[in-house]
């Protein structure tokens, strides 16, 4: 079945599967957008946006915050996630309950039962920005899925194999498209290509994506 534009009817969600382990729930999140970028709001109220520094020296284009039990942080030491928030010391804002069932919603949706989230890494695009080709290996157990949910302007998910030289296939991500990286998937290469000027009604220029982990 495919959305009728002129239907009164929000869009129904809609399963596609990319490869084993990798499966986007489109318009799972549609209904909850303004919720979800409230709650986005919030915590960026007490952990702001910040544009980290690599390892290597260079300042991400994509500007992050964290909520849950550990966050996702870089500098010139490292990757890692800790329980704190380097700028203010304190421990990352609570994980609001929406994102928390939302996260286990869509995983038990694509067959991963009872995933709870204990990180939520929090990103946010504005035009030309961009995430370049990059495994998510910073965690401890792999058998865990990892949900990501879009947010605002669509972007080019890239989405590549287990080595980096393995083409990437191309999949646009709309907002409240929902998708969920499990068993050999949750190895392969990603990244979003730099992010076009466009506009959405709720977030303006620009694209959020919340990426729910099970750190430790
Ligand atoms: C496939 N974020 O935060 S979400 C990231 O749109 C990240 O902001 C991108 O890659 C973004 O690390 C992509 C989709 C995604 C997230 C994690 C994955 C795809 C993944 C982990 C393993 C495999
Ligand atoms: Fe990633």
């Amino acid at each position: 079945m495919t959305d009728d534009l002129f239907a009164d009817e929000p869009p129904q969600p809609r399963e596609e599967v990319l490869c084993r382990g990798a499966v986007v729930l489109r318009h799972f999140a549609l209904e909850q957008e303004a919720e979800l970028l409230e709650a986005i709001a919030e915590v960026t109220a007490s952990a702001p946006f910040r544009q980290m520094q690599t390892p290597g020296g260079y300042i991400m284009s994509v500007a992050m915050s964290c909520c849950g039990q550990w966050g996702w942080v870089t500098d010139r030491s490292g990757y890692r996630y800790q329980s704190t928030d380097p700028e203010t010391g304190q421990p990352w804002p609570t994980m609001p309950d929406i994102f928390r069932k939302l996260a286990r919603d869509a995983a038990e949706t694509a067959g991963f039962r009872g995933f709870e989230p204990d990180a939520c890494l929090i990103n946010r695009y504005e035009p030309g920005a961009k995430m370049g080709l990059h495994q998510d290996k910073d965690e401890d157990d792999f058998t865990r899925p990892i949900v990501s949910v879009s947010l605002g302007v669509p972007a080019t998910f890239q989405f590549g194999g287990s080595r980096r030289s393995d083409r990437p296939l191309n999949v646009m991500l709309a907002s409240g498209d929902v998708v969920v990286w499990g068993a050999e998937a949750r190895r392969f290469y990603h990244g979003v290509l730099r992010l076009k000027q466009a506009r959405h009604g709720l977030t303006g220029e620009l694209r959020y994506n919340l990426t729910f982990r099970r750190a430790r």
